[in-house]
């Protein structure tokens, strides 16, 4: 679970703590320690250093019975502080405001967040916020500060207090503001009785349940005080219970006074709980998906100061003692800033750079290897457009980064690059001509000496990676070739053309009367191909062609691997041949992984990601292809008549919004209504029900013959998970 906050990205999977600042003089746990400018910036850079991932600064008290505070000194208090915070912590810095003057001052001043006890209530807060990136947090508040806990009631506090989040989120949503940036909290202690904010907490998983990150504000507040009959100096194990017990029950944002005490509380706690992370806990954002790291240039941590600090993190990890890095890249104009920072980066900590410019991701992986390197970089968004980019490491045998390796160099992230002293600083250097290891390494996947002489081919690049590398290898191996996609300019990447948008590909091939059109995408890993007619053969197709050449030619290992949603048509066919096939969950790891497991060879998605591991360890688009090609060339069919022996099955996709994620399948009334379709689909059809990783979407999947009867079925089961839902 992400949070966007201004240019900084948390990844929520494990807990972070917010260190609360006042700046008021009548704050009631602090008493107006940090008023003035000196001691506010003195205590924020003691927490950030205790492990405070956020700095949320108040200046408006809003203990029970508090008084508001005008505009204009609330202003005099707060913006001279976030204007320093911001400039100097590296730790994004919010502001706990109701006041819509507060909050645009506050983004001006160079806050990230917006923390807003009224949760955007007052007029004009709404779009004070929506036009900015900011992050914001939308508590529940029963009355008014003066009198909320006078005489607090409630009906269900949780379905009162979880709607009015709902309907806040819906509210910030229809206003523009994405997900992604929003937080909900329950708002302990904020017109709530004892018994109010104990079922709260109790039951606070129903609320992390709709998606949203859950802040939980429980730092020496009075509950502590009921329960514990302490009074406010003397509540710091009751604060740090509370929120160790907050995050069990799926807070991912700890807002404490004590920041020390309430990190190590939460790194046990996770640790104990066999957290992903196991031992430790992120105090800082995560940067590293399962892509490497990835955003909008200009945004962090896309910018040109985040590559230079991963590039030293990266060098402490990977090449300690100085080493060797190539350096690889697409066709992106944000590539020339990368590739200069992450070169910077690297020889200021002693690291020689070989710099291999345009190249496919597996050119890189494989001339890593080649070329004896500790370790490489990929600067790539893949089949993103231009103004994404990305930074990805491989280690020395091409291979993914493990998991420790990531977290190690995660670990120095918050520190700035290292420099060695000026003897100690590695070189860079060009490797323009390292490029044709990789190209004969390609033309090597071919059997024996096969050449491609005679076939005319249209190959697509998508004004990426491959653009010089692929229609050199295809020339090379004598095939006329009619490049398209082959011209990048830094911000026409996988636009319009490439495996992502195959129009021009199939318009082309059957325009010059071609035999075969390959398209490869931005970074070169993913494939789609195109038939003399000018007709998209899929990743599906692709595979099914391979694994009946391999089987002929007595080199089939093991099973062929696809996802949970290859085409049903995939099944059908390679069952007919008499080879095995398994699914695995949907993503290349996952087939790798089944792949391994069962020693075979062959896989892919439908998408074109595909994997031949007898030729190379890693998805190469155009090592797919130049394998399609020979058995073009060995049996002298064309591709259609190649790929006419698997019939494609309609598909139907539907994706079901729901207020929450469930398990639909689990549900009487949706599991009668699958079996149905199920009977009536019998041997030839499929349905598949997969709740997304990432929304509260279930997507329902319906395959069979007829393409009818499937948009029915569909639309049936759809409707049965609407029906099911909890709701809202
Ligand atoms: C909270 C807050 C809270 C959020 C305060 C105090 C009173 N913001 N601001 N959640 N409490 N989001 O710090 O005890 O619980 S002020």
């Amino acid at each position: 679970m992400r949070l966007q906050c201004g240019r900084h990205l948390f990844d929520l999977d494990a807990p972070i703590v917010m260190g609360i600042l006042n700046v008021t003089p009548d704050s009631f746990s602090d008493g107006g320690r940090y008023a003035g400018l000196p001691e506010a910036l003195a205590q924020a850079e003691r927490m950030a250093g205790e492990g405070a991932a956020i700095i949320d600064v108040g200046g408006e008290s809003t203990r029970p019975g508090a008084a508001p505070v005008a505009v204009d000194e609330e202003l005099r208090r707060v913006i001279p502080v976030v204007e320093r915070l911001a400039g100097s912590l590296v730790v994004p810095v919010s502001v706990d405001t109701r006041k819509p003057a507060v909050m645009r001052a506050a983004i001006a001043a160079g806050a990230s967040m917006i923390n807003d006890v009224a949760a955007l209530r007052e007029p004009g807060a709404i779009d004070a916020v929506a036009d900015s990136d900011v992050a914001v947090c939308l508590m529940h508040m029963q009355g008014e500060p003066r009198t909320m806990q006078q005489l607090p009631r409630y009906g269900d506090v949780l379905s009162e207090v979880r709607g009015f989040l709902r309907d806040r989120v819906a509210r910030c949503v229809e206003a523009g503001i994405a997900r992604s940036r929003l937080v909900v909290d329950p708002g302990f202690g904020f017109g709530k009785a004892l018994e109010h904010n104990l079922e709260l907490l109790r039951r606070l998983p129903e609320i992390a349940a709709d998606g949203i990150p859950v802040l939980a504000g429980l730092s020496r507040k009075s509950l502590i005080g009921q329960l514990t009959r302490r009074d406010n100096g003397d509540r710091l194990a009751g604060s740090v219970a509370l929120a160790t017990i907050a995050v069990q029950n799926g807070a991912r944002i700890v807002r404490a006074h004590d920041v020390g005490p309430t990190v190590d509380a939460l790194r046990i706690a996770m640790a104990a709980g066999g957290g992903r992370r196991t031992g430790t806990i992120a105090m800082t954002s995560r940067y590293f998906g399962t892509d490497g790291v990835r955003g909008r240039v200009g945004t962090h941590p896309m910018t040109v100061e985040f590559a230079l600090r991963l590039a030293g993190a990266a060098a402490r990890v990977l090449a300690p003692d100085g080493g060797r890095v190539l350096v690889g890249k697409d066709t992106r104009l944000s590539g020339y800033m990368f590739e200069a920072a992450l070169e910077a980066g690297f020889v200021a900590a002693g690291v020689d750079v070989l710099l291999a410019g345009p190249l496919p991701t597996p050119g890189i992986a494989y001339l890593v290897q080649r070329l004896d390197c500790d370790f490489g970089a990929v600067i790539s968004a893949s089949h993103n457009l231009f103004d994404d980019n990305g930074i990805k490491f491989f280690d020395r045998s091409g291979g993914k980064l493990a998991d420790d390796l990531e977290e190690a160099i995660e670990s120095h992230l918050d520190e700035p690059a290292p420099t060695r002293e000026s003897a100690a600083l590695g070189r860079a250097t060009r490797v323009d001509s390292e490029r044709a290891l990789y190209q004969s390494f390609c033309a090597s996947t071919l059997p024996g000496d096969m050449r491609l002489g005679g076939l005319k081919l249209v190959i697509d690049c998508a004004n990426g990676a491959a653009y010089k590398v692929a229609p050199r290898v295809l020339a090379d191996l004598d095939a006329e070739i009619v490049p398209i996609g082959c011209s990048p300019n830094g911000r026409n990447i996988n636009v319009g053309c490439g495996s992502t948008s195959p129009e021009l590909l199939k318009l082309t091939v059957a325009g010059v009367r071609a035999d075969a059109g390959i398209g490869l995408d931005g970074d070169g890993d993913r494939l789609v191909m195109a038939d003399h007619l000018g007709r998209a053969v899929d990743g599906d197709q692709l595979l099914y062609v391979l694994a009946k050449a391999r089987l002929a030619a007595g080199d089939l290992k093991g099973p062929v691997v696809g996802t949970v949603m290859s085409n049903l048509g995939l099944e059908i066919a390679l069952k007919d041949l008499g080879v095995p096939f398994l699914r695995a969950a949907v993503g290349d790891r996952h087939v790798l992984q089944l792949l391994r497991t069962h020693g075979g060879v062959l896989g892919g998605e439908a998408s074109g990601h595909l994997l031949c591991l007898d030729k190379t360890t890693t998805g190469d688009g155009l090592i797919v292809a130049l394998q399609v090609l020979a058995v073009m060339k060995s049996t002298g069919k064309t591709l259609a008549e190649l790929a006419a022996g698997m019939q494609r099955f309609p598909q139907q996709l539907i994706n079901v919004r729901v207020a929450r994620r469930f398990d639909a399948a689990r549900e009487p009334s949706v599991a009668a209504a699958i079996a149905k379709v199920e009977k009536s689909l019998g041997e030839r059809g499929r349905v598949v029900l997969r709740a997304s990783g990432t929304e509260p979407l279930i997507r329902v999947m319906v395959e069979g013959e007829d393409a009818q009867a499937v948009g029915r079925h569909a639309a049936t089961l759809a409707e049965a998970v609407r029906a099911a839902a909890p709701a809202a």
